[in-house]
C-alpha cells in the first residue's frame, strides 16, 4: 500500500471561504438515524467540523420516504430508538408498542433541534461522486447541486433499504392511473377512496399497507410473487405499568439488547426444536403467537435457521394460522408460502393483513406463475393475457438492498478504483466497516455487518460509536488514514460466508441475497455472526490496537513518517 503524504492532513487543508464550507473534517452521508448520531458525535463529542449531505428536504432517512398507509416499525418503540442520551430515553413518550412513522420522524426531528444538527446539514443535496486523492489523503465529495467538499473522512449513512426498486415492466410509463412506490410516498398522503387499486409485491410495506388502503379503494387487488410468512404485530396502547418499569430500567434493557443475538430483548429457547415434542412446540409457538411480534422468528427455536427438519415444524404450525384466518381455501393456499424455510425471508408483523383477504372488494393473484408482463394504460396484463384494468398502481416492490444505496454513489478509492467495480462479484469489507483501498471511508450499517438481520438501531449505535473510535485513533496516533488490510478483508469475506452456507438462509430468493434484483449477483449480504458477537469482536480489535486495519501517515516515535 502506498505511503500517506509527508505533510499532516491539516496543513493541506485551505482556510474555509465564509458562507458555506469547502473543507471539513468529515463529510456524512444521509441524514437519518445513522447520520444524525455520526454528526453528534464527531462534532459535539470529538471536536470535528462535520457536514452532512441529505438528499432529503428533512432528516429522518427511511422515515422521512416511507410515509405509506400503515408504516411503522417492526421494532418495540422502547427499543426502536436511540440509547445514547438517557434523557432523551427517558422523556420520549410513544403512543403504542411500535412507533408510526410519524411519531419517528418527529423524535429525529427533536433530535436534530435538540443538538442543533440541522446547521450542518445540506437538505437537498444528493452526494452523486466521492473521490479519493492519494496526494492529500483527502476525500473530495461532489453532489447533484454542484456543491464539493473535501474531507479526511467520509462516512455513508445512507441506510441499508433507500435505493427504491421499480420493475421495469414493459410500458410502464403508459398507464394512464397515478402510481405510486411504498418508498418514496407522496408527504401529502393518497385518498383511494372509490378507487380501483393493484399492489404488486406482498413483503413488509405490503403487508402493512393492504389492510388500510383496503379501507378506502372500492376494488383491491394484491399482486403476489412469493408468498411471505406473516406473525401477527398486536400493536396498541403499552400498560403504563410496563412502560413505567422499563423508564426504570435503562441500563438493563439497554444491557441486554446490545449482548443479545438480534437487539432485541429475545433469546432463543435452550432446546431446539428437534429435541422438543410437537405439543411443547406448540405450546411455545402459541404463547408467542399471541404475544406477537417477531418472538416466533428471532426468539423460538435456533435450529429453526439450520435444519429443515426444526424448520418445518413452525411452518406447519404458521400455515394452521394461515388456514384459520383466511376463510376462502384456494385464497389461503395461495397465501401459504412454499419452497424456502421460514425465518429466512423477513418475517413481516401483520396487522389484519390475512383478514383483508375475506373482504369481497379484495382480490390475490399469483404472479409466480403468471407473471406480469406489460403495464397497459389502463392497468396491467398477466403473461396468459388476462387484464386489469385501475385507477393507481401501488409499487410494493421494495429495495436494491444494503449495496444498492452505496452503489449509486461514484466512489472511487486508491488507483481510481471504483467500489461498485470491487463490489460486482459481491460486497468485500472488513467487519462491514470498510472496504480495502478505501482509506478514511466507512459505512454506518453496511453489508457483512449485522445490520438488517438486527434490531437497526442498535447496530446504528454501535457503529457510530465504533467508527468515532477508530476515528479517535487515527488522530491520536498522528495518522492521516485507517483502512483494513487485504488479508483481514479476505478473512472477513470467507467468515461471512462460512456462516450464510452453514444456515439455511441462502436457500431462500431474498432480497438478503440481492435476488429480488435482476443480474445482482447472488451473495448473502447481512452477517450472521449476531449483535453481541458482533459488538464484541469489534471490542476485541480495538483493544488489539485495531487488529486488521493499517494507520497511514502516522508519525513513529523518531517523527518519521510510517
Ligand atoms: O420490500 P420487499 P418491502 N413482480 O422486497 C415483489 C424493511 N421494512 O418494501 O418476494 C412481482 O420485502 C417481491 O416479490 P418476491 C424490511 O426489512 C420494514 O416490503 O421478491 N412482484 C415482494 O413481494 C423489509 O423486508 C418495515 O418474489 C415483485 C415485494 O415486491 C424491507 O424493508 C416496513 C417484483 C417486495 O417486498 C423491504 O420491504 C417495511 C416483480 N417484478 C419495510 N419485484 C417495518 O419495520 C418485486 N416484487 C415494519
Amino acid at each position: 500500500m502506498p505511503d500517506a503524504p509527508a505533510a499532516p492532513a491539516e496543513s493541506r487543508v485551505p482556510a474555509e471561504p465564509a458562507g458555506l464550507p469547502d473543507h471539513v473534517d468529515a463529510v456524512i452521508i444521509g441524514a437519518g438515524f445513522s447520520g444524525l448520531y455520526m454528526l453528534h458525535r464527531l462534532r459535539d463529542e470529538m471536536g470535528m467540523t462535520a457536514r452532512i449531505f441529505e438528499a432529503a428536504g428533512g432528516v429522518g432517512g427511511t422515515w422521512y420516504w416511507n410515509r405509506y398507509p400503515g408504516a411503522r416499525s417492526d421494532s418495540d418503540s422502547y427499543i426502536y430508538c436511540y440509547s445514547f442520551d438517557r434523557g432523551l430515553w427517558e422523556e420520549w413518550e410513544w403512543s403504542e408498542r411500535y412507533p408510526e412513522q410519524h411519531e419517528i420522524l418527529a423524535c429525529l426531528e427533536h433530535v436534530a433541534e435538540r443538538f442543533g444538527l440541522n446547521r450542518d446539514i445540506e437538505f437537498s443535496t444528493r452526494v452523486t461522486a466521492a473521490t479519493f486523492d492519494e496526494a492529500a489523503s483527502r476525500w473530495t465529495v461532489t453532489t447533484d447541486t454542484g456543491r464539493s467538499v473535501t474531507a479526511q473522512f467520509v462516512i455513508t449513512a445512507v441506510g441499508a433499504l433507500s435505493a427504491s426498486n421499480t420493475p421495469q415492466f414493459p410500458g410502464a410509463g403508459t398507464f394512464g392511473g397515478d402510481s405510486y412506490h411504498t418508498g418514496l410516498w407522496p408527504h401529502e398522503g393518497v385518498d383511494f377512496t372509490g378507487q380501483r387499486v393493484a399492489v404488486i409485491g406482498t413483503g413488509a410495506s405490503a403487508v402493512q399497507a393492504v389492510p388500510l388502503i383496503a379501507r378506502q379503494a372500492a376494488d383491491l387487488t394484491v399482486f403476489q410473487r412469493t408468498a411471505n410468512y406473516i406473525v401477527p404485530a398486536r400493536n396498541g396502547p403499552v400498560d403504563p405499568e410496563v412502560k413505567r418499569a422499563r423508564k426504570g430500567d435503562y441500563a438493563g434493557i439497554w444491557g441486554r439488547v446490545r449482548s443479545s443475538s438480534f437487539g432485541f430483548e429475545l433469546y432463543f429457547l435452550e432446546k431446539g426444536a428437534l429435541e422438543s415434542s410437537d405439543e411443547e412446540i406448540e405450546r411455545e409457538l402459541m404463547d408467542r403467537w399471541n404475544q406477537g411480534g417477531v418472538g416466533i422468528w428471532l426468539g423460538s427455536y435456533g435450529d429453526i435457521f439450520f435444519s429443515d427438519e426444526a424448520n418445518a415444524k413452525i411452518r406447519k404450525f404458521l400455515n394452521e394460522r394461515i388456514r384459520e384466518k383466511v376463510h376462502d381455501p384456494q385464497t389461503a393456499a395461495l397465501l401459504t408460502p412454499k419452497g424456502y424455510p421460514f425465518g429466512c425471508k423477513r418475517n413481516p408483523l401483520d396487522s389484519g393483513y390475512y383478514e383483508t383477504f375475506n373482504l369481497p372488494h379484495v382480490h390475490l393473484v399469483d404472479v409466480k406463475a403468471n407473471p406480469i408482463a406489460e403495464i397497459t394504460p389502463t392497468g396491467l396484463r398477466l403473461t396468459d393475457g388476462t387484464e386489469y384494468e385501475f385507477d393507481a398502481i401501488v409499487y410494493a416492490t421494495g429495495f436494491d438492498a444494503m449495496t444498492g444505496p452505496l452503489n449509486k454513489i461514484d466512489v472511487r478509492g486508491r488507483d481510481g478504483q471504483v467500489l461498485r467495480d470491487k463490489w460486482s462479484d459481491g460486497p468485500r469489507t472488513y467487519l462491514g466497516l470498510m472496504s480495502a483501498g478505501y482509506p478514511n471511508l466507512f459505512m454506518i450499517t453496511g453489508p457483512q455487518s449485522p445490520s438488517v438481520l438486527s434490531n437497526m438501531p442498535v447496530s446504528i449505535e454501535q457503529h457510530v460509536e465504533f467508527i468515532a473510535r477508530i476515528i479517535g485513533a487515527v488522530r491520536d496516533r498522528g495518522a492521516q488514514a485507517i483502512e483494513p488490510e487485504s488479508q483481514a478483508e479476505d478473512a472477513w469475506v470467507a467468515h461471512n460466508q462460512e456462516l450464510a452456507q452453514a444456515s439455511l438462509f441462502p436457500t431462500a430468493d431474498t432480497w438478503y441475497m440481492g435476488a429480488n434484483i435482476p443480474g445482482k449477483p447472488r451473495v448473502f449480504m447481512p452477517y450472521l455472526g449476531l449483535v453481541g458477537p458482533y459488538r464484541q469482536k469489534c471490542d476485541e480489535v480495538a483493544a488489539a490496537g485495531f487488529e486488521g486495519f493499517e494507520f497511514t501517515g502516522s508519525t513513529d516515535k523518531e517523527g518519521a513518517l510510517a
